[in-house]
């Protein structure tokens, strides 16, 4: 597939009618290889993966993933789908070692985010070569404006959603891969649904979900925080986070502490009431 540039129209329109757009070119290979090489230090002092809380709202901990996430190329993409006014409400890194047995389960990222309206874009961001051995990103065109899909939850250990939510009764036939070159991007709308193998390759398959939202959207769970990127926030439903200066340093540890705790609060409080329900129900 031919990469495409930024103010490809029809590029956005097939991201409406799909829930997804790829790939698109947000940095040359020399650019993302320098962000890998600064993700992979990260790694390496941490013992050589990225952990539980750690694979949530990283860009709150090291610079040099607030600055990927708001190279202007990938703002100017957000821009596109949800304007000018944006707050960066998440990243995630979604990396695989080569031989990597983890997966994705099919799910739509909307089932446990809870807000309203749900305008959001999700730019998933290659550091990595990803070919069909690598265990690329699939996504079901047209999914995001299809009936739901009931919803199961896989608690197997290979399963790197926190959640182990998966959709059931995917019709796999229609799935397309997302191959992408390293600085190459997708798109997709948090409605659409998507899902990942393991790795067989011997590269490792690195890529990092950054999650914008327009500052009109309210999480409605809980209050939650996020970071103003780009134009203003009017409506301030959502506390300010402060950059990271240096990297974990004490000031971005606890901001990335304080985000993380309401982030898993929005997402998990509801869950985690129906499971205490059921087993309040069951010991009765
Ligand atoms: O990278 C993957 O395999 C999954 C990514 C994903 O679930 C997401 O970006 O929402």
């Amino acid at each position: 597939m031919q990469t495409s540039s930024l103010n490809d129209d029809h590029r956005m329109q097939h991201y409406a009618r799909d829930g997804y757009a790829f790939p698109i070119r947000a940095m040359d290979a020399g650019r993302a290889l320098h962000y890998r090489r600064q993700l992979e230090a990260s790694q390496q002092a941490l013992g050589g993966k990225f952990e539980g809380r750690y694979t949530l709202k990283p860009h709150l901990l090291f610079p040099w993933l607030t600055e990927l996430a708001t190279e202007t190329t990938v703002l100017d993409l957000a821009a596109r789908v949800i304007g000018e006014d944006m707050l960066l409400w998440s990243t995630e890194f979604f990396i695989k070692q080569p031989g990597d047995e983890r997966f994705v389960s099919w799910h739509v990222d909307d089932t446990y985010w809870n807000i309203a309206p749900v305008e959001q874009v999700t730019v998933w961001i290659a550091l990595s070569d990803i070919g069909p051995e690598n265990g690329p990103l699939r996504y079901i065109p047209g999914s995001h404006v299809e009936e739901r899909l009931p919803v199961a939850t896989d608690e197997s250990e290979g399963n790197m959603l926190i959640s182990g939510q998966t959709a059931q009764g995917v019709d796999e036939s229609r799935a397309v891969d997302v191959l992408l070159r390293a600085g190459e991007v997708a798109l997709h709308d948090g409605r659409t649904l998507h899902a990942s193998g393991k790795n067989t390759g011997t590269d490792a398959r690195i890529g990092i979900a950054a999650r914008f939202i327009p500052p009109h959207v309210r999480c409605t769970a809980t209050r939650e925080s996020a970071l103003l990127v780009r134009g203003t926030d009017r409506f301030k439903h959502f506390d300010h986070e402060p950059r990271p200066v240096t990297e974990r340093d004490a000031a971005a540890q606890e901001a990335h502490a304080r985000a993380v705790d309401l982030r898993m609060k929005a997402m998990y409080s509801s869950q985690m009431e129906k499971r205490k329900a059921k087993q309040a129900a069951a010991a009765a």
